[in-house]
C-alpha cells in the first residue's frame, strides 16, 4: 500500500537526486573552467603550485631584499616555503644557476618578537626546516643554504648579511 510517508521518501529521493545531479554539473562546470583557463609567470619567472619564483643574484641585506621583491612585481615577497617539496624546489632553483653562494635569503624572520616566526606575503607559518642549534636569539631574519648543508636554514644579522635572495608571486590566470 502506498502510504504518506512512501510518498514522502520518494519526493525526498526525487529532489535529492536532482541536488546531486546540480551538484556534478557544477563540479564538471569548474573543472571544464580550470581546463580552459591558464596560469602562467612572466618571462624570468619559474612557476611552483600556483606561484612563480625569480632567484635574484643581487647581495643585499634583508629588508632591502623583501623591498626589491615586492617594487620588482605586483604581489611580490620574498619567497615562503611550505613544505619539504617546496623547499626542495627553492633550492635546486637557486643551485641549478651553478652560482658560488653559500646562502640565500627566504622570506621568514621573527625581527617582530624574538621567536615568533612569519612569512613576509602574510602566508601561515606551517612549515620549518632548520639546521641543528638554530634559529638563535638575536638573529631574526632567516635564510636557506645552498651549499654545505644543502636546503636548511639559519637565521642571520638582517642589517649586516648581505646574500642573494628568492623572489615569489602568485601565478597569473589567463
Ligand atoms: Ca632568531
Amino acid at each position: 500500500m502506498f502510504s504518506i510517508s512512501n510518498a514522502f521518501s520518494l519526493v525526498w529521493a526525487l529532489l535529492f537526486s536532482d541536488i546531486q545531479a546540480q551538484r556534478h554539473i557544477e563540479v564538471h562546470t569548474i573543472r571544464l573552467y580550470q581546463d580552459q583557463c591558464t596560469m602562467t609567470c612572466r618571462s624570468g619567472w619559474i612557476g611552483y603550485n600556483f606561484t612563480c619564483m625569480q632567484f635574484i643574484t643581487e647581495e643585499i641585506n634583508w629588508s632591502e631584499a623583501e623591498v626589491y621583491c615586492e617594487s620588482l612585481v605586483h604581489g611580490g615577497h620574498l619567497a615562503s616555503i611550505h613544505s619539504k617539496e617546496n623547499n626542495d624546489f627553492v633550492l635546486r632553483l637557486v643551485q641549478k644557476e651553478s652560482s658560488p653562494y653559500q646562502k640565500v635569503w627566504i622570506g621568514s624572520s621573527d625581527n617582530h618578537q624574538d621567536g615568533n616566526m612569519f612569512w613576509t606575503d602574510g602566508s601561515r607559518w606551517d612549515y620549518q626546516n632548520w639546521l641543528a642549534g638554530k634559529p638563535l636569539a638575536g638573529l631574526y631574519c632567516n635564510t636557506m643554504a645552498v651549499i654545505q648543508d644543502s636546503g636548511f636554514w639559519s637565521d642571520e644579522d638582517c642589517n649586516n648579511a648581505r646574500y642573494p635572495f628568492i623572489c615569489m608571486t602568485h601565478v597569473e590566470y589567463g
